[in-house]
């Protein structure tokens, strides 16, 4: 089984986030979640890992816009071209105190396009973001042409994650939404299906798909009444136009554990089932286990196998994508937990 990974994401090293009562913490999502993969990945056999590939960055235009990758690309440079003193003494950009999600024009300003493009504290935008942003949808992309060129499995190690983020939107750790880039890429002549099994709600490839009826989606999460993203996720979000009955949002309470959780799963492989889809994609979150600091719920490394033996019974081609996971001393094992029968095809 090929794994996709790049260095370039550690070029990606917040040193700190903000709660929303203010407090200031480690930022969770840390270069140190690759290498704890990278390190128990090395005791399997049966993984392959690889340097991720480079795309033309038009693959990337199929989910994002354009505006969205300029901005991206070069906000940092703006600001310390315009405010050498200030970017001296901080070292990212957060979302503006000005938000503009309410204007048809894009604002020129900095800080009018920081508060229309970034939509939470927790996506800052450091000198590497960018670059470890690509970097990481090219791992996306990487697997998803791996599955084209006939593998049954592969798998992209993406740092930062992607499942936040929106058609124009970084939020939540998330700057673009890698799982949705690599299903844009295998859906031009197929149908695909997304599984999101992250703690929180796929809220950004929800909207990305959601008038899409060639792309299923669907997100299994802590209900958003407790958790964040708190605005999307909820179960009567279920597509719209074209697109209606193409989403399905499956809430679980705080505190659900392995048992609750693999009855969701049967509803969201159900559906699976029902679209037939050529490929499926996977956004495999690993903060649903039993330790994880953001996260409720109740999984164990066993469960993850459980999840695995269930998605090998798709028989379907599968790209996984990583997304979330913040206990460190389990996340490696945890991934590889799920994949290990998914390594069996
Ligand atoms: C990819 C991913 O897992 N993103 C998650 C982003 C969550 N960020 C907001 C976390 C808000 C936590 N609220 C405070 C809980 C303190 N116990
Ligand atoms: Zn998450």
């Amino acid at each position: 089984m090929d794994l996709y990974f790049s260095n370039e994401h550690k070029l990606h090293d917040p040193s700190f986030e903000i709660f929303e009562n203010g407090q200031h913490i480690n930022y969770f999502e840390s270069p140190n979640r690759i290498d704890r993969v990278l390190e128990e990945l090395k005791n399997h056999s049966w993984a392959t890992v690889l340097p991720a590939l480079t795309f033309d960055p038009s693959e990337i235009l199929r989910v994002h816009t354009a505006e969205y990758f300029t901005f991206l690309q070069t906000i940092y440079g703006r600001w310390v071209d315009s405010s050498p003193n200030e970017s001296k003494i901080f070292n990212a950009l957060y979302p503006s105190a000005h938000p503009a999600n309410f204007i048809n024009k894009i604002p020129e300003n900095i800080n009018g396009a920081l508060g229309y493009y970034v939509k939470d504290l927790s996506a800052p935008i450091l000198e590497g973001t960018f670059a470890a942003s690509l970097s990481s949808a090219n791992c996306a992309l990487s697997a998803a042409a791996n599955v084209k060129d006939g593998a049954l499995v592969a798998v992209a190690l993406c740092r930062p994650p992607g499942h936040h983020s929106g058609i124009r939107s970084c939020a939540g750790y998330c700057y673009f939404n890698n799982a949705a880039i690599a299903a844009a890429s295998l859906a031009q002549n197929a149908k695909v299906a997304i599984l999101d099994i992250d703690y929180h709600a796929s809220n950004g490839t929800q909207a990305i798909f959601y008038g899409s009826d060639q792309v299923l989606t669907i997100s299994i999460h802590a209900d958003p009444h407790q958790e964040y993203p708190y605005y999307a996720g909820f179960a009567n979000e279920t597509g719209a136009g074209a697109g209606l009955g193409f989403h399905h949002n499956i809430p679980l309470p705080q505190g659900t554990g392995p048992k609750e959780y693999l009855n969701a799963l049967s509803s969201a492989l159900s559906y699976i089932e029902e679209f037939k889809p050529t490929y499926l994609v996977l956004s495999a979150g690993f903060d649903t286990y039993k330790e994880d600091p953001l996260g409720s719920f109740k999984l164990d490394t066993g469960t993850y196998n459980e999840i695995g033996k269930r998605i090998r019974g798709l028989k379907t081609k599968t790209v996984v994508i990583l997304e979330g996971g913040y206990y460190l001393p389990a996340l490696g094992k945890n991934l590889v937990s799920l994949l290990e029968p998914l390594s069996e095809i």
